[in-house]
């Protein structure tokens, strides 16, 4: 097989563990297919740095794959990641035009950046390279490298959602975002509802030509863009759910709250995961739901994230107020209904904490996918396994049909659904968790890249029988 070129922004050291999503599933693809892993090294320099060095990758090895990284000036880093990439990108494509910035030179920041990185990734490839780009800050970067003349298979994998046409349309540089994509030879999308608005959008904005085998033809190009669920390595975490740490820390817990029932959120701190909705609706359940005083008690993680992003630093605010509230209206000498930790929390631990947890709250405005939903169910026991409360909002809900399904605005209907879960009768736990389990180890990472890259490879076989 060809070696896969990985680029995304961030990259992790595929042999040690680490938060986020795109880092806990390109280790595996990675570390299966061996290769390089492109993207920022985490560093940033001053902007007087001379650009031949920002075009210039370090090397380094880890195991089978090779890591390239280059460093981002302030300027950069403050305009291509925290202003375009995070500012306008991600609220836009969370349906949030309501918090976007939209600035030009946050929009020349990313361009820039895209072309340096096409500039410092083009001396690495090889001919035969398939390269697979992720997420909402490489967008133009296929575009770039064909500048250059690179002719090699180019997939990219959308993490995020995609919006309804017109919201993107209201996106100032929309146009030239979607001419961009028809760089790539495959686009993978999380969902089929992300699907339909690529082909709604395509066909509104650009005329396309819809062809057989979701491929579309726009700009003298043909692309192919699909839904590709996106899974856990269910593998790897179910060795981390059989390790000590792990094991100890579902003991403790179950202990520690043996006359309790206990619920679980594990997020970044993001305002596309609807924690200020969810502490709402377990407020609401409390007030309405006497019986679960004194004894239903949330933990809810909320891993720091982008916090010198304004909206980041408001949601937290909110977030704090929200549990203090909540805790000082219900709380006893003896019980807090919740527990909010704003950090990190060693991954060992999280199997033994999701085990531990009667009902695990997965209920954000808008999701790609959410590894969370997936990881809380691997992690049950079969026999007596938690319930699964899930936004209709996220990609995960078009396959875990299971779950208790709710509309995360719908705070009132979402308190029904947790009490729902505090009570479920142990047959219906089982039923809902088998299905739900089914699916997750199906679906999982390694089948999401086998499945993108056959594709990405089918796809360079056509065109050059066309040729
Ligand atoms: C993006 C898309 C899509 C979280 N807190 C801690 C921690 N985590 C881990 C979780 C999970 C991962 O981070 C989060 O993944 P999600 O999928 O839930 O969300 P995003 O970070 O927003 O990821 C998303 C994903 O990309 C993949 O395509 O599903 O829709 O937004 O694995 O367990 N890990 C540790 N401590 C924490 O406190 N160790």
């Amino acid at each position: 097989m060809a070696r896969v070129v990985a680029v995304s922004n961030r990259l992790a050291d595929p042999r040690k563990t680490a938060a986020g999503g795109l880092a806990v599933a390109l280790g595996p693809t990675l570390n299966e297919t061996g290769g390089l892993w492109f993207g920022w090294s985490g560093r940033i320099v001053d902007d007087r740095t001379e650009p031949a060095q920002l075009l210039k990758a370090q090397l380094r090895n880890s195991g089978n794959v090779t890591l390239a990284t280059v460093d981002l000036t302030q300027s950069d880093h403050d305009t291509y990641y925290l202003g375009y990439s995070n500012s306008v990108l991600w609220p836009v494509f969370h349906y949030r035009l309501d918090l976007a910035e939209f600035r030009s030179d946050y929009l020349d920041g990313y361009r820039r950046v895209n072309r340096q990185f096409a500039q410092a990734l083009l001396p690495l490839l090889r001919d035969d390279d398939v390269i697979w780009v992720h997420d909402y800050h490489l967008i133009p970067l296929a575009a770039e490298l064909r500048t250059l003349g690179c002719k090699q298979r180019i997939g990219f994998f959308l993490h995020i959602p995609l919006p309804p046409p017109l919201i993107l349309a209201a996106l100032p540089a929309h146009d030239w975002l979607l001419r961009s994509l028809f760089a790539y030879d495959l686009l993978g999308l999380q969902s089929e509802a992300d699907a339909a608005h690529f082909a709604g959008f395509v066909m509104s904005e650009a005329r396309a030509h819809v062809l057989p085998d979701h491929r579309f033809h726009a700009f003298g190009r043909v692309l192919r863009a699909q839904a590709f669920p996106i899974g856990i390595d269910v593998q790897e975490f179910r060795a981390l759910a059989a390790a000590d740490e792990a094991v100890e820390t579902w003991r403790n817990t179950s202990e520690q709250y043996a006359k309790r029932q206990l619920l679980v959120g594990v997020d970044r701190l993001d305002y596309s995961k609807g924690l200020p909705q969810r502490l709402q609706a377990f407020n609401e359940m409390l007030h309405r739901y006497p019986v679960h005083r004194n004894s239903a008690t949330l933990i809810q993680i909320a891993s720091p994230s982008r916090s010198s992003v304004e909206a980041y630093a408001q949601i937290r605010t909110q977030l704090e107020l929200l549990c203090g509230s909540i805790n000082g209206e219900f709380g006893e000498l003896d019980w807090m209904p919740v527990r909010y930790l704003y950090r990190t929390i060693s991954r060992r631990r999280l199997p033994g904490l999701y085990r531990a947890s009667r009902v695990g709250l997965v209920t954000p405005l808008r999701d790609g996918m959410n590894l969370v939903a997936k990881e809380y169910v691997l992690s049950q026991e079969p026999e007596n396994p938690g319930v699964l409360v899930l936004s209709r909002f996220t990609g995960a809900a078009e396959q875990l049909r299971e779950a208790l399904l709710v509309n995360p605005y719908d705070i009132s209907a979402t308190a029904d659904a947790i009490e729902r879960a505090l009570h479920m009768p142990l047959a219906e736990r089982v039923e809902r968790h088998q299905a739900l389990l089914k699916n997750v180890v199906r679906y999982d990472v390694q089948w999401w890249q086998r499945q993108f890259l056959a594709t990405l490879q089918e796809r360079a076989e056509e065109s050059h029988a066309a040729v």
